[in-house]
């Protein structure tokens, strides 16, 4: 058999940690001298996910529009383009976060079709051991249903963000896990402290298959889990002597965080781009977060501002929130911004290309 590139889907919900951790694996295979290819992946367009990992000089292919499942098509075609270009050992794939039934609309379907080319490594999926905490899953409501079944047909779990946490609440949050999906192993992790690293590497780096049946899931909670969130997606230009991308983003954040409850806020994140840096800064529920920097912490003269937001909202309110936040931060700072292009809307109804059961 000719030699195959292995999958391996980062899947979790949104927040979670993904793209943090496949650029740390990426940068680790880089510095080994391994090649890989990342496919980033989103209902908008306008990603700040994709910018944050090519500025680390990895080769990624996006598949904006829509999630992998509902566009497995494309998902191929992007795994090719990067197999003609780097030959990748590996390809790290990140999923929409709002994404569940992956093992039967995605790792199934590569499996099954494309196993000459690929081989699927078995279902990761990050789990945000700080969120749970704050947001016990509970399985009545839909954003619980759906978040409870991304757990349940996980093959292997990853309890990120443990940094964050004590030991006592680390063996709780495992037990709940557990609870949920006993057949899937555990790995504690961190992306500060480097925890469970190792673990992860080894699961990437075995010849092991993903091989789960899928979960049942209801397309209908499903579906309206998906479309309680609001997606806004904005591009912002100003033009600043310098300033300070950390409190920015973090102002921005905080003037979003406060039209909204916590539990609403999936995931929003600021990118800024100057001829001096490159910043991202995220919110996660009430939890504000650095998720990297190049060059400085300042910025300065032509500035490009990316905001992404996955909020629980009617999409027209979020579209005046977040427009509302960049407006003023601007503002505080003395700066008139530049709205290039946004968007926001509503997942539609999942409608996966394949499903194998
Ligand atoms: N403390 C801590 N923060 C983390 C960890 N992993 C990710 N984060 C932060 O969580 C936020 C969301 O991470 P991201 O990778 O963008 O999540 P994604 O939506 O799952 O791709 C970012 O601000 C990260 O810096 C971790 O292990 N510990
Ligand atoms: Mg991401």
């Amino acid at each position: 058999m000719k030699e195959r590139t292995r999958m391996v889907l980062v899947g979790g919900f949104l927040g979670a940690g993904k793209t943090t951790l496949i650029n740390k694996l990426a940068q680790h295979f880089l510095a080994a001298g391994v090649p890989i290819g990342v496919v980033t992946n989103d209902q908008g367009q306008m990603l700040v996910d994709t910018e944050f990992v090519k500025m680390r000089g990895l080769d990624v292919e996006e598949v904006p529009g829509g999630c992998f499942c509902c566009n497995f098509q494309k998902l191929i075609d992007g795994a090719e383009s990067l197999v003609d270009r780097v030959r990748p050992q590996y390809i790290l794939a990140e999923p929409v976060g709002s994404c569940t039934d992956l093992i039967a609309t995605v790792a199934a379907p590569l499996k099954a079709y494309h196993g000459d080319s690929y081989s699927t490594a078995p279902l990761m999926v990050l789990v945000d051991g700080l969120r749970i905490m704050a947001e016990p899953l509970a399985t009545s409501g839909k954003g619980g249903y759906l978040r409870n079944h991304q757990l349940e047909e996980a093959e292997l779990l990853v309890l990120s963000k443990t940094d964050q946490m004590g030991v006592d609440d680390i063996v709780q949050v495992e037990a709940i896990l557990r609870g949920i999906n006993p057949e899937a192993r555990i790995i504690r992790y961190s992306a500060v402290s480097g925890e469970g690293m190792e673990q992860i590497l080894l699961h990437i780096e075995s010849e092991e298959e993903t091989n789960r049946q899928p979960v049942d899931v209801d397309y209908d909670i499903y579906a309206d889990a998906e479309a309680e969130l609001g997606w806004y997606n904005g591009v912002f230009e100003f033009q600043s002597p310098e300033y300070d991308s950390y409190t920015l983003s973090m102002d921005i954040l905080r003037r979003l965080s406060e039209k909204y409850p916590s539990q609403a806020i999936a995931h929003a994140k600021v990118a800024l781009t100057s001829e001096s840096n490159h910043t991202k800064v995220s919110l996660v529920g009430n939890e504000l977060s650095v998720g990297g920097v190049f060059g400085s912490r300042y910025g300065k003269g032509p500035s490009k501002l990316n905001f992404n937001a996955r909020v629980v909202s009617q999409p027209g309110d979020l579209r005046d929130a977040a427009r509302a936040s960049v407006q003023e931060s601007l503002l505080q700072i003395g700066q008139e911004h530049l709205l290039v292009t946004d968007a926001c809307f509503s997942p539609g109804r999942p409608n996966p290309t394949f499903r194998l059961t």
